[in-house]
């Protein structure tokens, strides 16, 4: 990538490096947010045709109230879930995340303090493990998460719970800036957030922080030689980073070579508060804050950024919101099926013990049938649990009792008979 064009400027000449982010930014949002209406409308829809069917299943009593079965539950927590799932979509993608992960002393808290036009607050005074906690920093449509130095972990607050914040930081990010510098540039140290990365298919950018106050700095390197020199030595870096990642399985990564530090000196608000700050005003004084920000590449990082999250960011926020709906609509129906078996089985064991008193009883004839409750529709329960069993039952009209009670009247009968009948004398 070249790395001697100028920065953006508008009409009127102004400095605007951040223009192309903002916009690439506020673009992606809104189709997150339009497709948002769009599974919004199909939940309404859902809603509708589960309340329909709910409706259908247990209608509402004399009193408005509801006989809470099975499916009432599953499709009422249904209508909850898809609600909730995407008012926290909502919630997220009114912003873009930008995750930075790298060794401590790698110039994550310094990047993103420039990127953030910061006053160097949470850049390290040079200790290490600096920054101890994942912080969110709003900044142009984005949310940028600078987090702990990864081979710090542990050492201040517990391995196993910087992890999980540190996954779930990978889990919300639409990029994930994985920092490293010329000093440390062990891939192997990124095998979790890796494994993350892959997991969730997230883009992923290298960022090299070359620390050499000389790389890129032509008003004090005059020479050519000397400038491809230091040129090759960043290329010879970031060729390595290359190789490292593959070896963690992250191929095909763009690399962008910054100077983080000059990159600060340019952005940086005042008052300065961070490390170095009377070099601060110095260079700003001799060089510029214009020719600092060129030559510090931060503005090429942007533009990759930019085109992150105009080409394949927004299509990721897609399948994400997409793919989140679908997986609490599966889930839904593996309900639904499950209440459905419960509800089939709990139906077989009422037309047995139907088919039992029918049995005992006696089927009902068409002269006392109308004394049945009757469904919305108009039939009777007894033609409704047939309809629905697909067959009548077989019960015929006197029952078992009927005959049982003749037997017994019978032999009552005969026997009572016996007794008092006194035969005639002949
Ligand atoms: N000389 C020089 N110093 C730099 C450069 N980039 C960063 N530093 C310094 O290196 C130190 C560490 O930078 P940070 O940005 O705090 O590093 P970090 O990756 O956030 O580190 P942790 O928070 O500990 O994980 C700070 O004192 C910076 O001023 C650089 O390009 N050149
Ligand atoms: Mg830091």
């Amino acid at each position: 990538m070249s790395a001697d064009e100028g920065p953006e400027r508008d009409g009127d000449g102004e400095y605007q490096p951040e223009r192309l982010l903002t916009d690439a930014v506020a673009e992606a949002v809104e189709t997150g947010l339009a497709e948002l209406a769009r599974l919004d409308a199909l939940v309404a829809e859902a809603q509708r045709r589960f309340e329909a069917a709910r409706d259908e299943l247990s209608p509402r009593g004399l009193f408005g109230t509801r006989r809470e079965d099975g499916f009432s539950k599953v499709l009422e927590g249904v209508v909850a879930d898809l609600t909730d799932g995407l008012a926290e979509s909502r919630r997220a993608a009114s912003t873009f995340n930008i995750a930075f992960f790298g060794r401590t002393g790698a110039g994550k808290s310094t990047l993103l303090s420039a990127l953030g036009g910061l006053s160097g607050e949470l850049v390290s005074d040079g200790r290490s493990d600096f920054t101890t906690d994942v912080q969110p920093l709003d900044w142009q449509g984005c949310r940028l998460y600078d987090t702990p130095g990864i081979n710090g972990w542990g050492r201040t607050r517990s391995r196993a719970e910087l992890e999980e914040t540190a996954r779930r930081a990978v889990e919300v990010a639409d990029v994930v800036l994985l920092c490293f510098d010329s000093q440390s540039q062990q891939a192997s140290e990124f095998r979790k957030v890796a494994n993350w990365v892959r997991d969730y298919r997230k883009p992923v950018l290298a960022v090299l922080n070359v620390r050499n106050a000389m790389w890129r700095h032509p008003a004090r390197v005059a020479s050519p030689a000397q400038r491809r020199g230091l040129s090759r030595t960043a290329r010879q870096h970031a060729d390595n980073i290359a190789s490292e990642l593959e070896a963690i399985g992250l191929t095909g990564v763009p690399i962008v070579a910054i100077q983080s530090k000059r990159a600060l000196f340019s952005r940086a608000a005042t008052p300065f508060v961070g490390p170095a700050a009377s070099e601060l005003q110095a260079d700003r004084y001799v060089y510029g804050r214009e020719y600092l920000d060129r030559w510090s590449n931060l503005p090429i990082l942007e533009q990759l950024i930019s085109l992150c999250i105009a080409e394949g960011a927004a299509d990721l926020r897609l399948s994400a919101l997409r793919e989140g709906l679908q997986a609490g609509l599966r889930q839904w129906a593996d309900e639904i099926d499950r209440a459905a078996v419960e509800q089939h089985a709990r139906g077989v064991a009422v037309e047995r013990v139907v088919a039992d008193w029918l049995t005992v009883l006696g089927y009902p004839e068409e002269s006392w049938r109308g004394a049945l409750p009757k469904t919305r529709a108009g039939d009777d329960l007894l033609a409704e649990l047939e309809k629905a069993r697909g067959e009548p039952f077989g019960a015929s009209v006197s029952g078992r009792l009927e005959g049982h009670v003749r037997h017994l009247l019978k032999s009552h009968v005969y026997r009572c008979a016996s007794r008092h009948f006194v035969p005639p004398k002949n």
